[in-house]
């Protein structure tokens, strides 16, 4: 039986076009808010709970919390998303 994890599907957006849009050697800083990780266009609570959850793990770059590219979650990512506390879209 042929199976998918979610590992896999992480693996082949890696390789496709989240890397593409995403270099993960140059950071993106100007990328527009990367700190609204559901990207319903305001950083809050939902937003910190995602991050919390993906706390000091690896993820692909600019997703799943991970705000300055480097694809971990982790204290730099917190300092991004109180920097941008409530700022909206
Ligand atoms: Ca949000
Ligand atoms: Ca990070």
């Amino acid at each position: 039986m042929f199976v998918v994890t979610w590992s896999d599907i992480k693996a082949n957006c890696s390789m496709g076009s989240m890397v593409s849009k995403f270099p993960t050697d140059v950071p993106q800083p100007d990328y527009a808010m990367p700190w609204d990780i559901n990207g319903d266009g305001i950083v809050d609570l939902a937003d910190a709970t995602i991050l919390a959850n993906n706390w000091l793990k690896q993820v692909t770059p600019m997703t799943d919390g991970d705000m300055n590219g480097d694809g971990i979650v982790n204290q730099k990512d917190l300092v991004l998303l109180q920097a941008h506390w409530q700022e909206r879209k």
